[in-house]
């Protein structure tokens, strides 16, 4: 009989262990869960805050790109006899040639007949003639289109910038545009009349550039 309750109690006890392995073995998965969790956790939490690091420093990149953007501009120059306006340089000759021929003295140097495309270019370069007539480099010698020689551009009407009843192509022979001093406006006429000229070309950057750079550089302390 003893024996019996000797086999009960064992039994017992093994299901107890069974119950209590079965337990830890629970509370053990579930901290491992835990755990994984919480590593999930920080992982994202590294992630958000790599984005926003890089969100900051595509912020800076950007606003770096504009402000050396706009140091370039105030750093470009002109060669010596050139004026600057924005990103262009300008020569007004004292000699005066055909249209044609202006033309050709502009692309002797490294320019060409300027395009005008803004009211302060146009008012400029009016400064620049000094009340004297002057080519520019607008004509319809090709389909009686008005165009930009420089990049065969059609001339976008700024109608303030013509003269009274300008263009006229009076009697059927004008094509060549200047700036015609008597008039304070731009007038079309014939190529071969001889005047002077106003080339354009692109300003480029000075050799004090680097500094710019500098400039951009945090300096540490
Ligand atoms: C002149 C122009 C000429 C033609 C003429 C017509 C007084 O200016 O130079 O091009 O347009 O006017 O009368
Ligand atoms: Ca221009
Ligand atoms: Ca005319």
């Amino acid at each position: 009989m003893e024996c019996s309750s000797m086999a009960g109690t064992t039994s017992f006890r093994v299901l107890a262990t069974i119950l209590l392995l079965a337990i830890a073995g629970r509370c053990y998965s579930q901290q491992m869960d835990h755990i994984q969790l919480s590593r999930i956790a920080a992982a994202i939490e590294n992630l958000t805050q790599v984005e926003q690091v890089q969100a900051v420093a595509s912020e800076k990149v950007a606003s770096g790109i504009m402000k050396l953007f706009t140091s370039a501009t105030n750093h470009l120059v002109c060669e010596r006899g050139w004026f600057k306006l924005r990103s262009s340089c300008y020569f007004i000759s004292k000699d005066t040639s055909t249209w044609e021929g202006s033309r050709q003295k502009c692309i002797a140097l490294n320019s060409d007949l300027v395009k005008i495309t803004h009211d302060d270019e146009y008012s400029f370069l009016r400064d620049l003639a000094k009340g004297h007539n002057t080519y520019i480099g607008l004509s319809d010698l090709q389909e009686g289109t008005f165009r930009w020689v420089a990049d065969g551009t059609v001339h976008q009407i700024v109608e303030s910038w013509w003269g009274k009843d300008q263009p006229d192509d009076y009697e059927g022979g004008e094509d060549c545009v200047h700036y015609r001093s008597s008039n304070d406006g731009l007038n079309d006429i014939a190529c071969d009349k001889k005047f002077r000229y106003i080339c354009e070309k692109p300003a480029h950057l000075g050799w004090n550039f680097a500094s710019v750079l500098d400039e951009g550089t945090p300096t540490e302390k």
